[in-house]
């Protein structure tokens, strides 16, 4: 189980963007295996059929930590290494001494994700120092290989919304080992129709399974962003699989929107603007998930089981036990 953590629009119409053709439907040999804009209606009625779900994780030394990479974890880990530091006798000074915490305890503190429009510049270089530091020592390579294994079944079908709350979890976990103080913040794409602008010049080269991806991004040419009033209408869903389809085509919009690694599932979460879509979306779900209390996805068996982790769907319905909150 995830530790607790810290504590603490404009509706735009349908022209979002005058200079950008309509819609447009990618034709060419871009490496676009995955998420494709949706038209309203957006609900898919295959959606309502849960999968038939079982799977063998692999066996793969690239996933040394259960605790982050789940099933994918080697059976084999690689043999530990102390660091030469590791047997110097540090003393603090007197002046230094603080009283000890527990590493991996429960602060019974929320990550508490903000609209990235209000970090300020140090949380935002925070961030992105993470997120370069957890790449650096290739942790985040096989993070987001998970993403591109399709046994998993997390896109087009009830699985969506649950399997990537406990993906952000784990990311948020991921950074916060490297700095405490991150959360992850979230892009309201539908109010904004802007690309987050401080993420611009962001393009890390992540070390995959297939071999280095440097992120790319071709923003505004192939979709439409969706706008406030698809968004309502998502919301306006009385039902987990009509609410979970309509709000799956929204994020599927922003994936091709931003294109380039946003726009395949293997590479889509090199890309920061990755993880502040999904919590976008996740906190949307948050959203809808108190107006329409009871109403959970309708998983059972193996298809309830976000693996490669352990929680289950009925582990993932109260984001607060889950460690953070929206602000
Ligand atoms: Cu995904």
């Amino acid at each position: 189980m995830p530790a607790r953590r810290r504590s603490t629009g404009r509706p735009d119409g349908d022209q979002g963007h005058p200079h950008k053709p309509p819609r447009k439907k990618k034709t060419d040999d871009h490496d676009h295996d995955g998420h494709k804009p949706h038209d309203p209606p957006y609900h898919d009625p295959d959606y309502d059929h849960p999968p038939e779900h079982e799977y063998e994780p692999p066996d793969n030394p690239r996933y040394p930590d259960p605790r982050i990479y789940g099933r994918y974890a080697s059976k084999r880990p690689p043999r530990y290494v102390p660091h030469p530091i590791e047997h110097a006798c540090f003393k603090p000074r007197k002046e230094d001494y603080k009283p000890p915490t527990t590493c991996n305890g429960d602060s019974g503190e929320l990550c508490v994700r903000k609209d990235h429009r209000t970090l300020t510049v140090d949380e935002q270089n925070r961030l992105l120092n993470a997120f370069t530091q957890i790449n650096a020592m290739n942790a985040l390579g096989p993070f987001v290989d998970i993403h591109g294994n399709a046994i998993h079944q997390m896109h087009g079908n009830p699985r969506f919304l649950p399997w990537h709350r406990v993906y952000l979890v784990r990311m948020e976990e991921l950074l916060m080992a490297v700095d405490p103080t991150v959360c992850l913040p979230y892009w309201k794409s539908s109010e904004e129709q802007a690309f987050p602008s401080w993420l611009l010049g962001f393009t890390p080269t992540v070390n995959l399974n297939g071999g280095p991806h440097t992120v790319t991004r071709n923003i505004g040419v192939f979709a439409v962003l969706p706008n406030a009033a698809a968004v309502a209408a998502a919301m306006a869903n009385g039902t987990f699989n009509s609410f979970g389809g309509a709000v799956e085509g929204i994020h599927d919009s922003g994936h091709v929107w931003v294109d380039g690694s946003m726009g395949g599932f293997a590479t889509a979460p090199c890309d920061p603007v990755f993880w502040m879509h999904h919590a976008e979306i996740d906190r949307i779900w948050a959203e809808w998930q108190e107006a329409n209390p009871g109403q959970n996805p309708p998983l059972a068996g193996a298809a309830a089981t976000m693996d490669p982790w352990t929680e289950t769907e009925a582990d993932t319905r109260d984001i607060e036990a889950m460690g953070y909150t929206y602000a």
